[in-house]
């Protein structure tokens, strides 16, 4: 027997469902940090800010205390990474996408939302996939706030798509009219990456 299937009776031995895991992924209990570049490590978040802009009605700027009081949306789930790992629920809390739509009001035009971390990180998500499926502005981890790796101060949590459409050290969000590549969709993977049809790389 195999990893992957000594890993799946791992878990019914813990007692989760291996349907829980979609296809090619192992679970784990670590929760590894993978990132393309460096750890943005801010001294004090004077100076940082999120700013939500492009095809919207309203653009944003929230500063790190403005979303502190407008996180009280939270949500248990599991995540999915393109390297195989899978972690199971993970509680986060933050704000929900749907009230940055709300405040936003995106344009007619708008089909894309490129989220931008520091260092010149992005992912692209359709909107369509936004509105069907919850997102969140992510500021605390089980009940405390991100580690640096995890994308201190905030950094977006999509779980209905592979982790690393979960930007971390989150610092724009902006509406776009076409289907863009982000970061990782333009070195390989998948313009979209919904791990239950396992959609790894751009051929997948
Ligand atoms: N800004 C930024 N966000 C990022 C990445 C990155 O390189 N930079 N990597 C992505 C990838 S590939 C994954 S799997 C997850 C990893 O998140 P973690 O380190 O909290 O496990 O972050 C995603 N978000
Ligand atoms: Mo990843």
């Amino acid at each position: 027997m195999g990893f992957f299937d000594r890993n799946r009776r791992e878990l019914e031995k813990k007692g989760y469902s291996p349907e829980r895991l979609p296809p090619g992924q192992y679970f784990t209990e670590r929760f590894p940090v993978l990132q393309a570049g460096g750890v943005a490590v801010y001294k004090d978040l004077q100076g940082w800010d999120l700013k939500v802009f492009g095809l919207v009605g309203q653009e944003l700027t929230f500063s790190y205390g403005d979303l502190e009081r407008l996180a009280q949306d939270e949500f248990v789930t599991d995540i999915h990474c393109v390297t195989k790992w899978s972690k199971f629920d993970t509680h986060w809390r933050g704000v929900s996408f749907n009230k940055v739509l709300d405040m936003a009001r995106p344009t007619p035009e708008a089909r894309t939302v490129m989220f931008h971390g520091e260092f010149g990180y992005s992912a692209n998500i359709s909107l369509s996939d936004l509105k069907s499926s919850e997102g969140l502005i992510a500021l605390f981890y089980e009940g405390a706030p991100l580690e640096p790796e995890h994308g201190f101060p905030a950094r977006f949590v999509f779980p209905k798509l592979y982790f690393w459409k979960s930007t971390k050290w989150l610092r724009g969000i902006e509406f776009i009219s076409s289907d863009e590549p982000g970061f990782w969709e333009r070195n390989g993977y998948h313009m979209h990456g919904d791990p239950w049809l396992e959609q790894r790389y751009s051929e997948d």
